[in-house]
């Protein structure tokens, strides 16, 4: 079951199953602990929760007539890096002082988890994500993206995009904050694939296409297959000795870099696409 969040014709905004071509409304005013998506997702069953909040008296939309928005409420975001071999090779050869640290982390028992940011600093399909004016290198990172609950429970997972400032993380792995975090540094959607099926990792493949104009400058693929963790070795390293009680999102890091003289220029496209989940599509801007 996928589940997201919708902008109206009218403006106003609603939860909604999306099934086929079709969005199904959730109505939210049914139960007095159900206000938001992370509340169906935080729920016991969000599957069944969702199938009772369905909103009987309209009819399915179709995909077209509705903006989906960032399936995001309150819940922090959170990203795992040097997770794929691909990753720890660019990262080696970006940084003549950091090498050492991703060589390490790659194979190292505890993962490297950093704070990508808050839901304000999230952008949703369509939305604008932003290259920094200070940087001169910067790639999309394409991400398989957990959904967990306050008890760090995988309860569903979607597409992520963790833009980087390749250049600031390069010059100094001190500086890998400013080089992840900023206005407008992370996509986020367009769905929440609820995890209550097996994943084929080898079939959940991530794509990426960037263009610029009506040329594709990059395309780069990847599948879960890649990933050098387990997913919930992820989750559970993200919950010690932490807690989330609005819930979490954490991109599981990247497998595709583009090639080192690539960088994202105003007004590129980014598409992001993960079988079983959709595709994220974000407009670049530099400004
Ligand atoms: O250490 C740098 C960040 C790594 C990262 O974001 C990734 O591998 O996806
Ligand atoms: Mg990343």
């Amino acid at each position: 079951m996928k589940l997201a969040k919708v902008k109206l014709a009218d403006g106003s905004r609603r939860g909604a199953m999306v099934q086929g071509d079709s969005v199904v409304l959730l109505d939210f005013n049914q139960l007095e602990n159900v206000r938001t998506l992370a509340d169906v997702l935080h729920s016991k069953d969000p599957a069944g929760l969702c199938k009772f909040l369905v909103e009987t008296s309209s009819e399915p939309l179709p995909l077209d007539q509705v903006t989906f928005l960032a399936p995001i409420d309150r819940q922090e975001v959170w990203a795992a890096g040097v997770t794929y071999k691909r990753s720890q090779i660019a990262r080696m050869e970006e940084s003549e002082s950091g090498a050492s640290h991703y060589d390490k982390v790659y194979s190292a028992a505890r993962p490297e988890l950093f704070f990508k940011g808050t839901a304000s600093r999230v952008s949703g399909p369509g939305e604008p994500v932003r290259v920094r004016k200070d940087s001169n290198w910067s790639v999309p990172e394409p991400e398989f993206t957990l959904v967990l609950n306050p008890a760090m429970q995988i309860v569903g997972y979607t597409i992520g995009n963790d833009m980087s400032a390749r250049d600031i993380e390069g010059e100094n792995p001190l500086y890998l904050p400013q080089a992840k975090v900023y206005r407008q540094c992370c996509g986020l959607g367009p769905v929440v694939l609820l995890a209550t099926q097996p994943l084929d990792l080898a079939a959940t493949t991530i794509n990426v296409k960037i263009a610029r104009g009506d040329r594709e400058v990059f395309r780069g693929e990847t599948s879960l297959a890649q990933l050098n963790r387990k997913l919930p070795e992820l989750a559970e390293w993200l919950g010690k000795e932490n807690e989330f009680p609005t819930g979490a999102f954490l991109l599981t890091g990247t497998g595709i870099i583009p090639p080192d003289d690539f960088t994202l220029e105003n007004g590129d496209s980014v598409a992001i696409e993960i079988a079983g989940i959709g595709t994220l599509v974000n407009p670049v801007v530099k400004d």
